[in-house]
């Protein structure tokens, strides 16, 4: 059976990176993200990226590019990661996170990532770096 997807966001703005921490379910809680979620049935990653930001954040966002790469989560779904520039709004945290940072190139290991959006952290640190 093929894995389902979820998307999340490297979303960058004035050269940071942000960074959202999860407040729900118990096991995540605490831990730092990408924002994102699942695919809804049709949808494209891209579209479904720019929804789920939407919803979570309050912003309005255009996928850039797919970091290369896919990361398992838990049984049945992967884990996929683009870069998404931040076009309007000030990002606040409407659903599933309680606190928000922006982290600028030297803080991008500041906080506590979820070990599975390591590596696509990773790459988007490199990439806030090298411009
Ligand atoms: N998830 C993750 N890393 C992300 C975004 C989501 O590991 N950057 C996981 C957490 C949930 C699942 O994907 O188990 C669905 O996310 P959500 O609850 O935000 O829809």
């Amino acid at each position: 059976m093929t894995d389902r997807v979820v998307v999340a966001g490297a979303v960058y703005s004035g050269g940071r990176l942000l960074a959202a921490r999860r407040s729900a379910p118990e096991e995540l809680a605490g831990r730092w993200e990408l924002p994102g979620g699942k695919l809804e049935p049709g949808e494209r990653p891209e579209q479904a990226l720019v929804r789920e930001l939407r919803e979570e954040l309050g912003v309005e966002t255009e996928p850039v590019a797919r970091i290369p790469g896919e990361w398992p989560l838990g049984p049945g779904y992967v884990l996929q990661v683009w870069t998404a520039r931040l076009l309007s709004g000030d990002p606040r945290p409407l659903e599933d996170h309680d606190e928000l940072r922006w982290l600028g190139p030297d803080e991008t290991d500041a906080v506590d990532w979820l070990d599975q959006d390591r590596p696509a952290v990773a790459e988007a640190a490199r990439l806030l770096r090298d411009g």
